[in-house]
């Protein structure tokens, strides 16, 4: 995307003039995204875009510029999700099954190509040894936290997120910006962060620990920090654990289809248009960006999906991009882009084809 460049070079020219305080990475890429929002544009991505998709998995160099959504329409997506969860135990493949080389070997090309990179984390539960979705303890957050059992443990896991995360050089050696997006969907009790695993000032704990970690200690200045509350909440509740205007750069939010379509298409078109709308004011009264971070209708039953449902939901708003969910090459309903032959296809060709809506050049 043009923004990129045209930012980086005032960014260049800025700090080689030694007019004002330089511009960090992450910096720029808000600035990137600002400029976007206001030519009224909005990023197309899709989680694992490169990985695989519904019927292959990249094996090699040479499919890695392979997604889904470029096999229907031509060019892939401009923003790129991936997740860490996996990277606490040094594991060599993330949760998903995608090898945590190939992961950046794949993001950096998509970022030389112009496009945009986020970064969720589904870590393992470090008080039960269980998955992100073990809820089975209301202690873990308490564990991990300074003075808890499991502290120096999750600071290692911390540590290693840290390792992996600053291997993500450009060609001159300078850290490339992504979005990162941890602690997501909180509003919910399905993670062991969640509502009504944590207090509020335990999360706000893990929140500033975290970032404290990441920022202070480890010079992490490419991490643009979102806060991605799940759908289902008013203002106040999206609200009630923020962070705070210090931490976070991005207001996100996960709001996903679910139930039949097209049955269920209202529902969920007017709690998007609820929801985008107070955080439309949320973004302008903190100066934050704002973003669908994740959404999706799995298995895409509605051809017209892209036009009629999802389109006219967000149009309204200034979000930065779009994230749908993964096309996962097992499990052959769990998917949330087309693929070639899918039902939805020629519509999301059609979405694509708006001028509003940003694919990889
Ligand atoms: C969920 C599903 C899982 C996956 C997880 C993390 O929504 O797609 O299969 O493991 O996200 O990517």
């Amino acid at each position: 995307m043009k923004y990129l460049m045209t930012t980086i070079s005032a960014a260049v020219i800025l700090s080689a003039c030694g007019g004002g305080t330089a511009m960090t990475p992450s910096d720029m890429l808000i600035a990137d995204m600002q400029a976007s929002v206001s030519e009224d544009r909005i990023l197309f991505g899709q989680q694992d875009a490169y990985m695989y998709g519904h019927t292959w998995r990249a094996s090699g160099m040479e499919s890695r510029f392979r997604t889904d959504v470029a096999d229907v329409c031509g060019s892939h997506p401009a923003v790129l999700g991936l997740d860490l969860g996996g990277i606490e135990l040094g594991h060599s493949d993330n949760l998903d099954g995608n090898p945590f080389d190939y992961m950046r070997l794949a993001a950096l090309e998509h970022y030389e190509r112009g496009g945009i990179i986020t970064f969720s984390w589904h870590p393992r539960n470090p008080l039960t040894g269980g998955d992100s979705w073990d809820v089975s303890s209301d202690k873990v957050v308490s564990s991990i936290l300074e003075g808890g059992d499991r502290h120096e443990t999750f600071m290692e896991w911390l540590a290693r997120c840290a390792d992996y995360l600053e291997t993500f050089r450009d060609a001159d050696g300078n850290a490339v910006p992504m979005i990162f997006r941890p602690w997501h969907e909180h509003t919910g009790s399905w993670f062991w962060w969640g509502q009504d695993l944590c207090s509020t000032e335990e999360y706000l704990a893990l929140w500033k620990m975290t970032y404290a970690y990441l920022v202070a200690e480890r010079n992490l200045d490419n991490l643009v920090w979102a806060y991605s509350p799940g759908a289902g909440v008013d203002k106040a509740g999206y609200m009630e654990r923020y962070p705070g205007d210090e931490i976070i750069d991005m207001l996100g939010l996960d709001c996903y289809q679910y139930g039949e379509a097209p049955a269920s298409n209202a529902v969920y078109a007017s709690q998007l248009k609820e929801s985008l709308a107070f955080m439309t004011e949320l973004g302008r009264e903190h100066g934050k960006l704002i973003a669908l971070t994740e959404t999706g209708l799995e298995g895409l039953p509605y051809p017209e999906w892209w036009t009629e449902v999802l389109y006219p939901a967000i149009q309204d708003y200034p979000i930065a991009y779009v994230l749908v969910w993964r096309n996962a090459c097992d499990r052959p309903e769990h998917f949330y882009a087309p693929w070639p032959g899918q039902e939805s296809a020629e519509d999301f060709c059609r979405f694509v084809s708006n001028d509003r809506i940003v694919l990889l050049d």
